[in-house]
């Protein structure tokens, strides 16, 4: 078909162009949709296991979570720096961080317990990992990265969706916001001095994150001995209250009882 064989609206517009844009455009809200709905299902997970921890054990190694979707500008410009095929198709393939959560723990040892429990989850397969926490960045960046794959169940389809997590403890983690400040502000040139006081401030982060983590330890211990809440029942939202002995009796003897 020629440029002038192709139908046209009224005002002369070329119906198969705009045809094709719409169809484009619909192709695109989908797949910004998948990323989202796997977005979400991850922090449904992540928030599962937050409030099951303050319930359960005294404390969540969950401090806090976040989440952000690239936007379909920043998808771009990304596939264009690292010259990716400018499809879809190609895009979801190449481009592992369209959707990206941090999880911000207490402790280190956090950091490792949520990624074997996140990653242990049936329906969640790690497809990458890269621990900066063992191996810092050269500038001291510390942080655990876990790309995983989750399946979507769309309308007609369920599509297996990337998201990169980012696992790390809170001086890790307010390390890398000042860091990068810094980057984004000196436009990526940071002077020498400062590149070396940023790494000071990483290794003093890390001995304050090993500190506060025998602290901890030991804090632990203690309660152990001294657990004066022990009988108290509590759920997230609720005040902690007591369970009547005759009710954890009767749940106690059906537990020894031979079935
Ligand atoms: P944003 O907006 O935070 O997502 P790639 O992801 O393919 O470009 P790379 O380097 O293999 O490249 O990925 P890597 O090492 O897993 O790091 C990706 C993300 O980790 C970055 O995302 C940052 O969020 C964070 N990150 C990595 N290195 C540093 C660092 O030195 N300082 C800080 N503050 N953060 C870091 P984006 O895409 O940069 O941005």
């Amino acid at each position: 078909m020629t440029e002038i064989d192709r139908p046209k609206d009224a005002d002369g517009t070329d119906l198969t162009t705009l045809a094709a844009m719409r169809e484009l455009k619909r192709e695109l809200t989908r797949f910004m949709m998948s990323y989202k709905f796997a977005s979400d299902e991850m922090l449904t997970k992540i928030n599962i296991l937050k409030e099951e921890f303050s319930s359960i054990h005294d404390y969540s190694p969950i401090e806090h979570v976040s989440s952000r979707l690239k936007t379909p500008e920043g998808i771009l410009k990304k596939a264009i720096r690292k010259g990716y095929p400018l499809e879809l198709d190609g895009i979801r393939e190449n481009i592992q961080d369209i959707a990206g959560i941090r999880i911000t723990c207490s402790f280190i040892s956090d950091t490792y317990r949520i990624r074997d429990l996140l990653a242990g989850q049936r329906d969640v397969t790690v497809l990458l990992e890269k621990d900066y926490i063992q191996e810092p960045k050269a500038n001291g960046y510390q942080s655990l990265h876990l790309i995983v794959a989750i399946p979507v169940f769309m309308s007609d389809r369920v599509q297996p969706v990337t998201v990169e997590i980012q696992i790390r403890t809170i001086a890790m983690d307010f390390w890398a916001s000042l860091e990068h400040k810094i980057f984004y502000k000196y436009n990526g040139a940071v002077p020498d001095t400062l590149v070396e006081d940023l790494r000071q401030a990483a290794d003093a982060a890390n001995r304050l994150d090993v500190k506060m983590e025998l602290l901890h330890d030991q804090v632990v211990a203690l309660e152990s001995v001294d657990d004066a809440d022990a009988d108290l029942f509590s759920f997230d939202g609720l005040p902690p209250f007591p369970l009547p002995k005759g009710l954890l009796d009767t749940f106690m003897r059906g537990r020894s009882e031979p079935e």
